[in-house]
């Protein structure tokens, strides 16, 4: 067995549910030209870091300089098929997204990349380089993924794997070990358009484009401040985050529960009482929240979406 498939072996041993190699080269021309449009358009929003350190994010070696080979990993985060209800919110519930319902997935995917690199060094001695990626490197991650055959991006942008369809979390090891590169998937969307005409917000443009700043999940999430209230109206009881683009997605109606067991999942997050909410202090957030994706929305920005959350329930006929 090569280096390469032994890897990939290992990966899945770890727990994770995908595993594919690529080469280090820049991403494509076509998609470097994707990413600056974006840019330039203004849907980047108030996401500052996404324009810094752009000559990174389009070339792996720029992260790591001998770089030769990027190991791309993906983890199933589809729901428990079974799996307890939600506590009773008293009609006051607010929708949590569904990576968000389980504990934090940067420390998870890092702590397992992490053992991915010891096994490497048990085959291959410690003389390699490597740097660990999970989402908040500077990396076009989902371009990486495409390449290493994980999966095609869907017209919801979301990387997609025919079997496992869109809930699929990446993270990466870049390394200058030269390992065999895998083949890119070729499945498409076709003419489905059900992830638009699920999109509440217009975020998912016919044009193809992706206007983050109007997505439910870059407003309750990486936004300070006040949302427009047009914007607003369409966020109706999403709390943090919105899974309407990848629940409408056939692949995803027709993909396995997550594999994962080890990858702890709270049901008691899957809708938080709005009004709660409304009276948590700085400790009680931090005490609630430590070990979840919802921390990064900050309480301010938490509280601000119970309180959008409920005037839309107000406003409801
Ligand atoms: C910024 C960001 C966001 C922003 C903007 C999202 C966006 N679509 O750009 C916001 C806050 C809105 C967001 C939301 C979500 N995010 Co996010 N996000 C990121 C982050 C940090 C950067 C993404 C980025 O570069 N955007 C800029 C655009 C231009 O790049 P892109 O969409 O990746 O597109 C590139 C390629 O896909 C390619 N490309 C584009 N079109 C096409 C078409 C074809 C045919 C091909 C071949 C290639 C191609 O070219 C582009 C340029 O390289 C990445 C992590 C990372 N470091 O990459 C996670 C990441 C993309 N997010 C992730 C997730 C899970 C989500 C959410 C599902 C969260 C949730 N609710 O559960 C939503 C999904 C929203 C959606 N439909 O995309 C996962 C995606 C996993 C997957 N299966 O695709 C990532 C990879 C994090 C991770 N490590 O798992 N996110
Ligand atoms: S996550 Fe929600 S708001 Fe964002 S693109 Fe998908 S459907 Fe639209
Ligand atoms: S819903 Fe349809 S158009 Fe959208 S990503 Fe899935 S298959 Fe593609």
């Amino acid at each position: 067995m090569s280096l390469s498939q032994e890897i990939k072996r290992k990966t899945i041993e770890l727990g994770f549910d995908l595993a594919g190699v690529t080469d280090a080269a820049p991403i494509d021309a076509r998609q470097a030209e994707i990413f600056a449009e974006w840019l330039k358009s203004g849907f980047a929003g108030q996401m500052d870091y996404m324009r810094r350190n752009l000559d990174k994010r389009l070339a792996p070696a720029r992260l790591l300089k001998s770089a030769r080979s990027v190991i791309v990993i993906g983890l199933n985060y589809t729901l428990p098929r079974r799996r307890p209800e939600p506590p009773d919110t008293a009609g006051l519930a607010g929708r949590v997204a569904r990576y968000a319902q389980y504990e934090d997935y940067h420390p998870f995917v890092k702590e397992r990349l992490s053992g991915l690199v010891d096994f490497i060094t048990s085959r291959a001695g410690d003389s390699f380089g490597f740097k660990i990626c999970v989402d908040s490197a500077p990396l076009a991650e989902r371009a990486l993924a495409v390449r290493a055959g994980l999966g095609f991006i869907g017209k919801n942008h979301m990387l997609i794997n025919p079997e496992l369809g869109c809930e699929i979390l990446l993270g990466e090891i870049i390394t200058d070990l030269e390992l065999c590169p895998d083949k890119p998937v070729a499945k498409l969307c076709s003419d489905c358009t059900k992830c638009l005409d699920a999109c509440p917000t217009g975020a998912l443009r016919p044009d193809g484009q992706f206007d983050a700043a109007k997505c439910i999940n870059y407003l309750t999430i990486e936004h300070h401040g006040p949302i427009a209230s047009e914007l607003a109206q369409k966020m109706a009881n999403r709390l943090f985050g919105c899974d309407e683009c990848v629940l409408a997605c056939p692949y995803q109606n027709a993909a396995r529960a997550r594999g994962n067991e080890q990858f702890r999942f709270y049901a008691d997050r899957a809708e938080l009482n709005l009004e709660e909410v409304l009276v948590l202090t700085e400790e009680s957030f931090e005490a609630r929240f430590a070990d979840s994706p919802i921390k990064r929305a900050g309480l301010d920005g938490l509280k601000r979406n119970a309180a959008i959350c409920l005037a839309n329930m107000a406003a409801e006929p």
